[in-house]
């Protein structure tokens, strides 16, 4: 294990409002009070209740995620939100889209699959993103007054999977520049440490990003004159890794420039499904580079430089609107 995994447990050290010690909707860190590691329903409630809202998830959360560049939200996803998704997973897997694709190679054990853009084909999904706390979450820690959604994608290892996730920064798979993007992994099964995602603490400050690989081969995107990923698996202990253990409704957030990657779900019955959510907020710009890039998957018709908008990459939450009314098909 490398250095500073301990120290992942610090994260969102937050002070219960409910203790009486501290306003309701405000969240901070302290030596004396802080009750909990982690961020529960509750605070997430209480700092951001309902649409329209201009609370945010500020203090020691917003401090790690900043810090950090991941960081582990417990009990933000009520059941009905995952029993919702669950469903979705199965029509999903049973109808794959035109970009999803067997990570695994045929004749080994266990099942890595991809698929993207699953809201805009299955109900589940786009009632996820359109309605579900997560462009709650998204807007409070990037302190972010307007959210789009930049696409969703669904990842499940089977049992006996092996297959690594590579490692990799999500920002240079996307045609879009800016600070405020993020992701929000949510697992809708527990995750054992050992088959948890792994972050390296502090990579989105690193001022390169670095060429995306193809999950399936592991392959470099071919002419985006973007260098190589730093041998992560090499760098001893001068790399701080973060990854947690989760039970459905816990999720990961994490910033489009961490480098984060993971292992196979070795387990011999546990289905390690999850959904990845892409947000973007006010200072996200449509930049089409040069080479090959992964999103959009279709030209979003929006001039080089320009906000985010349409249907590839819809409005969802405004600060001064709440939920927008999503008007895709
Ligand atoms: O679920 C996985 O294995 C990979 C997740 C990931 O890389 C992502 O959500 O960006």
């Amino acid at each position: 294990m490398l250095k500073g995994l301990a120290a992942a447990e610090d994260l969102g050290k937050i002070c219960s409002p409910r203790t009486g010690r501290v306003a309701p909707g405000e969240p901070h860190a302290c030596d004396s009070c802080c009750v909990s590691r982690v961020v529960t329903l509750e605070t997430v409630r209480d700092v951001m209740p309902q649409s329209g809202s201009t609370s945010q998830l500020t203090g020691a959360v917003a401090r790690a995620y900043e810090a950090d560049g991941a960081i582990c939200l417990r009990g933000v996803f009520e059941s009905k939100w995952l029993e919702l998704l669950r469903d979705g997973v199965e029509a999903a897997l049973r109808s794959p889209g035109p970009h999803a694709e067997d990570y695994t190679p045929a004749g080994s054990q266990g099942r890595f699959f991809g698929d993207i853009g699953l809201w805009k084909r299955f109900a589940p999904f786009k009632e996820f993103a359109m309605r579900s706390p997560a462009a709650l979450v998204a807007a409070s820690l990037m302190g972010a007054s307007r959210i789009n959604l930049i696409y969703d994608q669904l990842l499940v290892k089977e049992p006996r999977t092996q297959e690594r996730t590579p490692w990799h920064q999500d920002q240079p798979y996307w045609a879009l520049d800016g600070n405020q993007m993020c992701s929000i992994w949510l697992p809708l099964d527990p995750v054992d440490d050992a088959t948890c995602l792994r972050f390296v603490a502090g990579s989105h400050k690193w001022p390169q990003v670095y060429n995306p690989l193809h999950f399936k081969d592991g392959s470099g995107y071919s002419d985006t004159g973007l260098p190589q990923l730093p041998r992560i698996d090499e760098s001893g202990e001068t790399m701080r890794l973060l990854h947690w253990e989760l039970e459905p409704g816990d999720c990961l957030v994490f910033s489009g420039r961490t480098v984060h990657g993971g292992p196979g779900n070795m387990n011999d019955a546990s289905r390690r499904r999850a959904l990845s959510t892409r947000w973007a907020g006010d200072d996200v710009r449509y930049v089409r580079r040069q080479g090959e890039v992964a999103i959009p998957t279709e030209d979003p018709g929006l001039a080089y430089g320009a906000r985010l908008a349409g249907r590839e990459f819809p409005l969802v939450w405004t600060r001064a609107g709440g939920f927008e009314t999503c008007t895709q098909d």
